[in-house]
């Protein structure tokens, strides 16, 4: 299972909305085969396997394994479970279950009233975290949201003067980018994007860029702002009274795409940009912004991890803080996270968090 998700890992930035997904194959205690789902809309890791396998003879006495419940489902391919069964495999052991309501649980019913053998939840966690944007994706109706914050020991964004470039150092920047290439969409405010001249690409390291979603109420980013530039798509969220107004045509006459939601009390309505992008189809977001719209994501309880920058330097408390006011007056009231192991990258320290539900 190690090695399937190994193989999985081998599909990020490409299978999106699709799962990562791999998939090995044992025969007499001896890997025999192996595949993973290498590009959205091409065939499942369980089928690239098998076919890795020419000997029919060989199937018929192997274990198949794989970090995601097989398919039931006639998708863009047809159902992995029923592979399985007309070839003979007579084990099958899985990772976790496919909480795809087209599967969610058929995908191990075929399979065992066909009498293959099914064993679930070998490293179900690590299965899960490894396809948390889309688990989450399923269960919340919504993408997976991430925050970075690059941050001083003393939890400040920027000094009293707003200078924030550069707080970490180089290894942070290449990790910024790293994960950029992981999540589905990037996403920041206008204020950000103007005062750090953001491009929000991915330039550090190969890979491919993310969708850049832009949060500007009152469209007020110049269109030659380089987050604007043809590097990649950029989408652009903007007050529902902005629609119409010149503002919108100058975005339209250089072809930015543009939705318009509600504003709420604190900017845009968080939830509407989320359920937009749901519909669109991104299942994780990376979020890189100032310290209002760290705070209402907070506030609306919309953060599922933090990542963490933490340079060791103190700006001091006349500083920009990560987060604006929360409203926080007693401790069990505040958002709380669950650690990861903290890593050293570069001179910096990278703190990863999960939300606590
Ligand atoms: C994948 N790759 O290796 C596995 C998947 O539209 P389709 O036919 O590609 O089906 C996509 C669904 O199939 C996906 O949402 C998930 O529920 C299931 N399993 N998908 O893309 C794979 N095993
Ligand atoms: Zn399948």
């Amino acid at each position: 299972m190690v090695r399937c998700l190994e193989l999985a890992r081998q599909g990020a930035g490409a299978v999106s909305p699709n799962p990562m997904v791999g998939s090995v194959i044992v025969c007499d205690g001896e890997v025999v085969g192996e595949g993973y789902h290498e590009a959205f809309g091409g065939p499942h890791a369980e089928v690239n396997a098998i076919a890795s396998v020419g000997d029919g003879a060989v199937l018929r006495r192997s274990t198949l394994y794989v970090n995601l419940e097989p398919c039931s489902h006639h998708g863009k391919t047809p159902p992995c479970a029923d592979l399985i069964v007309e070839k003979g495999i007579r084990r099958v052991v899985i990772g976790c279950g496919d909480p795809n309501p087209q599967v969610a649980g058929r995908g191990v019913a075929k399979l065992r009233s066909a009498g293959v053998e099914v064993l679930e939840g070998v490293l179900e966690a690590e299965s899960k975290r490894l396809n948390e944007a889309f688990m989450t994706s399923h269960a919340e109706g919504r993408p997976f949201v991430a925050l970075k914050l690059a941050e001083t020991l003393d939890g400040r964004i920027a000094t009293a003067d707003g200078q924030s470039k550069w707080i970490t150092g180089d290894a942070a920047r290449l990790e910024v980018h790293r994960l950029r290439c992981s999540y589905d969409a990037v996403l920041s405010g206008a204020a950000t994007i103007r005062a750090d001249g953001s491009r929000l690409t991915v330039r550090h390291c190969a890979g491919r860029n993310p969708l850049r979603v832009v949060l500007d109420p009152s469209l007020s980013l110049s269109p030659d702002a380089p987050v604007f530039g043809d590097e990649a798509k950029t989408l652009l969220f903007a007050s529902q009274s902005m629609e119409g107004s010149p503002s919108a045509l100058r975005y339209a006459a250089i072809g930015v795409e543009m939705v318009f939601v509600e504003e709420g009390t604190g900017g845009l309505d968080l939830r509407a940009v989320l359920d937009e992008l749901h519909r669109r189809q991104v299942l994780s977001v990376l979020v890189e912004s100032g310290g209002r719209l760290s705070a209402s994501l907070a506030r609306e309880r919309l953060l599922d991890k933090l990542y963490m920058f933490i340079a060791p330097k103190l700006f001091g408390g006349d500083a920009l803080a990560s987060f604006a006011p929360l409203g926080v007056s007693s401790p069990d009231e505040a958002p709380a996270f669950r650690f990861e192991p903290p890593r050293l990258v570069g001179e910096d320290v990278l703190l990863e968090a999960y939300t606590v539900r």
